[in-house]
């Protein structure tokens, strides 16, 4: 790892989105790394949103912005000056009637609005911005074995007229990569994308994230949340997960890395419903964690590799068993688990 950055040649970085799950620990992280950071909010009045981010700026130079996706100037000047800018945001709104402008419309005007703000910059080097696994490893083959790397991209054309349950986060997520891809292009942004699979771990956000409910339906046997997970294998091919300590730390080696360039896949671990509950259920008894799925497929459809950026020099800090002995940990902690 790098040490810390000399005051003189201190960073300039501005993350977009600085509320959310991962973009809260990644905030945590460039502080310490001794970054000097902007951040954006939708709402820097809601207290309770961004009460932790007021402790984050006790570790150092920290500054919060109004901005939203939708909004075309809002970006100017949080971004004016950086070095590099991490677009973490999204929208994400898995019940949504009308993913077309809930979660499609705004996150591909979301990566137009922040990337014209880094040209207009001239001071933005890297863009880095938070892609999903869920714009790689959608497709109609069926199988098993297939390994997606970065080549592979989501089938939009199948997810926009099959619309099965929760594609329009799969499509707002691949079609605002692929826009980002088009305008770094087109205006000579040097940009680079992470692509991380189900994230968990431990959280410094205010809210418990969605992705850590999920992850743990198994333990905590929430029904609603474990037929989202079968339906996450069905639809996306594998349960793959990955700690949000690792995807932030991805994240900052990608923007450090020189050589680093093109789209990431962040994937720590891949497995299926069935074999992760075998998992859950040998390691942590206690909790009885089901294993009987009847003929729900017991083997993952694809891998998602990591090879591309392991082969950059990234290792990764957490395997599965980490992974979850944290997540259980901060489960506890919050009194969601006994
Ligand atoms: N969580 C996972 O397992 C996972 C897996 C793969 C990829 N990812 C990607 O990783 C990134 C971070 O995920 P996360 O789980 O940390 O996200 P999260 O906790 O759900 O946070 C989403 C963030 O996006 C912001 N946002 C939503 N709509 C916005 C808008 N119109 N304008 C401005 N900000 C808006 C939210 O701000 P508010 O606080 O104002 O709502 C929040 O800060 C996302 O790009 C996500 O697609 C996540
Ligand atoms: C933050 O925004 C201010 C105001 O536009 C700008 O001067 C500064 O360079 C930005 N970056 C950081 C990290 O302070
Ligand atoms: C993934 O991309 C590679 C290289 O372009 C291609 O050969 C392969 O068929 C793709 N796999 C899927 C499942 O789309
Ligand atoms: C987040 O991290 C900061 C700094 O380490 C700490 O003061 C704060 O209590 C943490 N917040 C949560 C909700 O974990
Ligand atoms: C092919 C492949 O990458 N398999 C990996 C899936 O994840 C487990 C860890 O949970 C690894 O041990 C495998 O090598």
């Amino acid at each position: 790892m790098a040490s810390q950055i000399e005051v003189a040649e201190k960073k300039r970085v501005c993350v977009i989105g600085g509320t959310g799950f991962a973009a809260s620990l990644l905030l945590k992280l460039l502080l310490e790394k001794g970054y000097a950071v902007n951040t954006t909010v939708r709402d820097p009045d809601n207290q309770k949103k961004i009460s932790h981010l007021r402790d984050l700026q006790g570790l150092g130079e920290l500054k919060i912005f109004r901005g939203d996706l939708t909004d075309e100037e809002c970006f100017d000047a949080p971004i004016a000056g950086c070095d590099i800018v991490f677009h973490v945001a999204t929208p994400v709104n898995f019940q949504s009637e009308d993913p077309e402008n809930d979660m499609i419309k705004p996150a591909v005007q979301g990566v137009h609005n922040v990337l014209k703000a880094c040209a207009k910059s001239q001071t933005v080097k890297k863009v880095i911005l938070t892609s999903s696994a869920a714009a790689v490893s959608i497709n109609t083959l069926s199988g098993n074995g297939l390994v997606m790397d970065e080549n592979n991209w989501t089938d939009v054309e199948f997810l926009s007229s099959a619309k099965p349950p929760t594609w329009g986060y799969p499509a707002s997520k691949t079609l605002a990569e692929k826009a980002a891809w088009k305008f770094a292009q087109e205006n000579n942004i040097n940009l680079i994308t992470i692509i991380p699979t189900l994230m968990t771990g431990y959280s410094n956000a205010s809210d418990i994230s969605s992705s850590m409910g999920l992850s743990m339906s198994l333990i905590t046997g929430n029904e609603f949340l474990i037929n989202a997970l079968k339906g996450m294998q069905v639809l996306s091919g594998s349960i793959s997960i990955t700690h949000v300590e690792d995807v932030c730390r991805a994240h900052m080696f990608v923007a450090e890395k020189e050589s680093a360039s093109g789209r990431y896949i962040c994937c720590a671990a891949n497995t299926s419903v069935p074999e992760l509950a075998k998992f859950l259920n040998g390691r942590y008894p206690q909790y009885k964690v089901p294993t009987d799925f009847g003929d729900f497929p017991s083997k993952a459809k694809l891998i998602l590799s990591s090879q591309k950026l392991l082969d950059e020099g990234f290792s990764f800090k957490y395997g599965i068993e980490e992974i979850y002995d944290q997540t259980v940990e901060y489960f506890k902690a919050k009194g969601l688990l006994n």
